[in-house]
């Protein structure tokens, strides 16, 4: 049983389906956040994500890309994993739904469950969505047959099922609700909840037969052609992780503290997954979290329309910890949110750059200037007592939000400590403390600031785990477990010390460092056409005249100047003299497959008449040819030297 020393948080296991876009890193970004600062605070800390493997959407996805459903989701289990590495995604383990152990647990499970009485054969009638993997009653559907949750079209199964007896929970589900108030936040979508249970809950059909990729059922029942329903799979994955059925030695951070999930699947985890615990004579989770939904520049985000994001890219281009800041920031955890490069960028200006970054700089240079770079905190109670008395206010109420999933206003009630530092140097003026010979109280005030921003950046290191170690080490400290407890739970100053200066941590942005995609299509376009994009990707390449072909203007390019794009690791900066009066600047996505010295002094084949882009802040006004297989990317390029400017056609 879980001790209040112990912490489990969990994010959803994600599809592999897909490839990881914005919402799944929104997920698992806040659940690293839960466990840096469980972690952080002492507690013996536990973080699973993973992948969802089976299923009949994933058997489909596979077929039609000729894969076993075992290669397809080897392949895309990697891609998650290896991004929330690259991502510095603190989990303490990966769980697949593949795994050997994991499959025994399952099985393990449903005997539990069919031993006591909780499960019975029997024929299931109705509608399956493949897409969403849910069963639905006839009446929810939309004109009798689209889902009610994504539109597609639902399929009529009839076949031999196993059920589990869901009705028999409805009583014990909602005096669980009603006993927990916070077992579901934000506290709204608990109403929801209750609100469906008490409309009545059907007994669930937890077995299929009309496909394979599933785990099977356990051996005593010996009903071969049966396959566990991905969600009972899938949400058992909580206790798998810990060696439910297997070595249960982790068993001990079971119930988990949070399970962190978006809105759409809160049915699954609020009402399925406690029945199942219930089933087990497992104790019930202590919160199921339900974050809202992102959107792009105002509009669903989805494969036809191109606009999804991919969190690398952003990252990349932005920094992975003021992606991190902005999304934890931006919307009120529950809420939907709207990605926006705009919104990215005044959140890292304003708050990041203008409130903390040039508060340090400020420190670094007043403790320079005055202090050869000296700070000490011992007079700063006799002086600031007021201005230490307000942080303590703001931090005090700093952990409860956090574990309430209130992480903006945690956010916005960390950032009052830096209203108040950066209002402290306007109104003393250190430098006109210096003037009248007040040294003390100017040295003091020093440790004020040193003070709050040591203790902001503690706290704001479960978000921004790169960048506040560096404050920290300018401030001469590391976070960790001791530093917490000094600073923040035994509200000490710090101590004196010799600041370092480093450089800049936000440098402003001022336009755009991604470049913008075509403007999205209409609404009314958008329900019109999807389907019909689609087949157009499917068909292959469409013919075109050669009229066509000649609006494109292809010349021969000799590359006159190479670089390096800074911060990005896929791109070089070209000038390639194309005949005309100056060279032309084109930013390429190459650098993976040719350094600047490769590039420099070759020729290439340019298309000459794109419009201009923006690439991480660069115009580029041309691109060039390459051929990209499985072996990687090479130019194409004239077979003898031919002069810059040269039509190619
Ligand atoms: O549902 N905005 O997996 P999944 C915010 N395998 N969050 C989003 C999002 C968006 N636009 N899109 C996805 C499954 N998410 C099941 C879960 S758990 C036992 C099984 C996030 O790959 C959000 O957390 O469809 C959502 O719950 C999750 O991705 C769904 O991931």
């Amino acid at each position: 049983m879980s001790s209040c020393h112990k912490a489990y948080i969990t994010t959803p296991i994600y599809y592999v389906n897909d490839i990881a876009h914005i919402g799944h890193a929104y997920t698992t970004i806040i659940a690293d956040t839960l466990a840096r600062y469980s972690r952080m605070s002492g507690l013996d800390t536990f973080f699973l994500t993973g992948t969802d493997e089976h299923g009949q959407k994933i058997e489909e996805s596979a077929k039609a890309r000729g894969k076993s459903p075992q290669e397809y989701a080897d392949e895309i289990s990697a891609t998650f994993k290896n991004l929330w590495d690259e991502f510095g995604i603190s989990y303490d383990k990966f769980i697949r739904t593949t795994d050997e152990d994991h499959m025994k647990g399952v099985q393990k499970a449903f005997k539990v469950m069919y031993d006591n009485g909780d499960i019975y054969k029997d024929v299931y009638k109705g509608h399956y969505c493949i897409s969403c993997e849910t069963f639905f009653p006839e009446i929810q559907l939309v004109d009798g047959e689209f889902c009610p949750e994504c539109g597609k079209p639902t399929t009529v199964v009839e076949e031999e099922s196993y059920f589990f007896k869901l009705s028999k929970y409805q009583d014990r589900l909602l005096e669980w609700y009603d006993a927990h108030p916070e077992c579901i936040l934000p506290r709204s979508k608990r109403n929801e909840v209750i609100r469906f249970v008490e409309g009545g809950l059907e007994d669930l059909s937890i077995t299929r037969t009309s496909f394979d990729w599933g785990v099977k059922l356990p051996e005593e029942l010996n009903d071969p052609k049966h396959v566990m329903y991905v969600w009972l799979d899938a949400l058992m994955n909580y206790v798998t992780a810990l060696g439910y059925g297997t070595d249960e030695a982790k068993m001990d951070f079971w119930p988990a503290r949070v399970h962190l999930i978006g809105k759409d699947i809160l049915r699954f985890h609020a009402i399925y997954w406690p029945a199942f615990l219930m089933s087990l004579g497992l104790e019930l989770p202590k919160h199921i979290a339900a974050h809202g939904w992102w959107t792009r520049d105002g509009e669903k985000m989805s494969k036809s329309k191109g606009n999804v994001i991919n969190p690398k890219e952003v990252a990349d281009a932005y920094g992975l910890d003021n992606f991190r800041y902005f999304m934890l920031r931006e919307v009120p955890f529950g809420g939907d949110g709207d990605f926006s490069q705009k919104a990215l960028i005044d959140r890292i200006n304003s708050d990041l750059g203008n409130d903390l970054g040039n508060l340090l700089n400020r420190l670094i240079g007043m403790s320079g200037k005055y202090f050869e770079g000296r700070v000490d905190a011992s007079d700063t109670p006799k002086y600031y007592q007021q201005e230490l008395d307000e942080v303590e206010a703001s931090l005090e109420k700093l952990e409860p939000l956090l574990f309430e999933m209130q992480i903006h206003r945690y956010l916005e009630e960390l950032w009052r400590p830096l209203t108040v530092a950066n209002k402290a140097i306007d109104r003393y003026q250190p430098w006109t403390l210096m003037k009248e010979g007040k040294a003390e109280e100017a040295m003091a005030l020093n440790g004020l600031i040193a003070t709050i921003l040591a203790k902001v950046s503690v706290m704001l290191y479960p978000v921004m785990p790169q960048v506040c170690p560096k404050i920290a080490a300018a401030l001469g400290f590391t976070i960790d477990n001791e530093s917490w407890q000094k600073l923040i739970k035994d509200k000490k100053l710090i101590e004196a010390f010799t600041i370092e200066k480093i450089p800049p941590l936000f440098p402003r942005i001022e336009e755009p460092l991604l470049e913008q995609e075509k403007p999205a299509e209409t609404k009314e376009e958008a329900k019109k056409a999807p389907a019909k994009k689609e087949e157009k990707k499917d068909e292959g390449v469409a013919l075109i005249g050669i009229d066509q072909f000649f609006q494109t203007s292809l010349k021969v390019g000799t590359v006159v100047k190479a670089e390096e794009v800074p911060k990005s690791k896929k791109l070089l900066l070209l000038q390639v003299d194309l005949g005309e009066e100056k060279p032309r600047q084109i930013v390429a996505g190459i650098k993976e497959w040719y350094s600047a010295d490769d590039m420099l002094n070759t020729q290439v084949c340019v298309v000459a008449n794109l419009k201009p882009a923006k690439l991480m802040g660069y115009t580029s006004e041309g691109m060039l040819l390459a051929a990209k297989d499985e072996d990687g990317l090479c130019m194409i390029r004239p077979e003898k030297p031919k002069k810059p400017g040269t039509p190619i056609g």
